[in-house]
């Protein structure tokens, strides 16, 4: 088993996450936050998707060798301490470095420094590394990442699991 799936990783597979995709949920390496994680879990496994979150504190190459393996449909970035900011930018040049990873989507979002609302130039920085989106706190809303989550294109790759019922 890859290292990032023996990182204490946690996957609930739905029927209705069959038929939508694979998100990665998980935050970086310094934030030891876990909420935010379970919310997220929670809100993009309502939007019928399988969800593999791979819980707090996440080393940059658990977490690339954990997208490798999976090869989710999307990325999901959470971070609270202040450090988000700063860390996503390392994360997503290791993510976007990986020639399986260059184009799957990955966002970021949460409370991503430590004076409240980023600026639009602290944004941009993050959209330009690498990020196809940025959910700040303190400037988005829920609804607008379920909006981004609904309109992902539907998965391409076969499911997983196939249920038959008798
Ligand atoms: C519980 C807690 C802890 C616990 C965490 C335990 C655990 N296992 O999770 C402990 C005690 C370990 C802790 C430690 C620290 N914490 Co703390 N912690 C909190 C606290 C009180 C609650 C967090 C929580 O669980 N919220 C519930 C979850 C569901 O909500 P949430 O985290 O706010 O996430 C929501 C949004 O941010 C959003 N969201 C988050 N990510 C994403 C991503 C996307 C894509 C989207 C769309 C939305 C989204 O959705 C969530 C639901 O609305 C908050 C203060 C607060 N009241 O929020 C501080 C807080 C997050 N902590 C803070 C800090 C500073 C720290 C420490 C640095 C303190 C220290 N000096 O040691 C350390 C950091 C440790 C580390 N290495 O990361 C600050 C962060 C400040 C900032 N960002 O500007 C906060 C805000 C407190 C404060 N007001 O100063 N903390």
């Amino acid at each position: 088993m890859s290292a990032g799936l023996t990182h204490g990783a946690t996957s609930t597979v739905s029927a209705a996450g069959d038929r939508r995709g694979t998100v990665v949920v998980t935050t970086v390496a310094s934030d030891s936050h876990t909420w935010n994680l379970v919310f997220l879990q929670l809100l993009i496994e309502e939007l019928g998707y399988q969800v593999i979150n791979l819980g707090p504190c996440v080393p940059d190459q658990v977490l690339v060798d954990a997208c490798r393996e999976t090869a989710p449909d999307l990325v999901v970035i959470s971070s609270v301490n202040g450090h988000g900011h700063q860390d996503g930018l390392r994360v997503i040049d290791a993510l976007r470095a990986c020639g399986e990873l260059t184009s799957t989507p990955v966002v970021i979002g949460g409370k991503l420094g430590v004076a409240g609302q980023q600026s639009d130039a602290a944004i941009g920085e993050l959209i330009s590394a690498g990020f196809d989106a940025v959910f700040d706190d303190a400037s988005t809303t829920t609804g607008e990442f379920s909006r981004f989550v609904g309109a992902l294109p539907a998965a391409t790759r076969a499911p997983e699991r196939t249920e038959v019922v008798a």
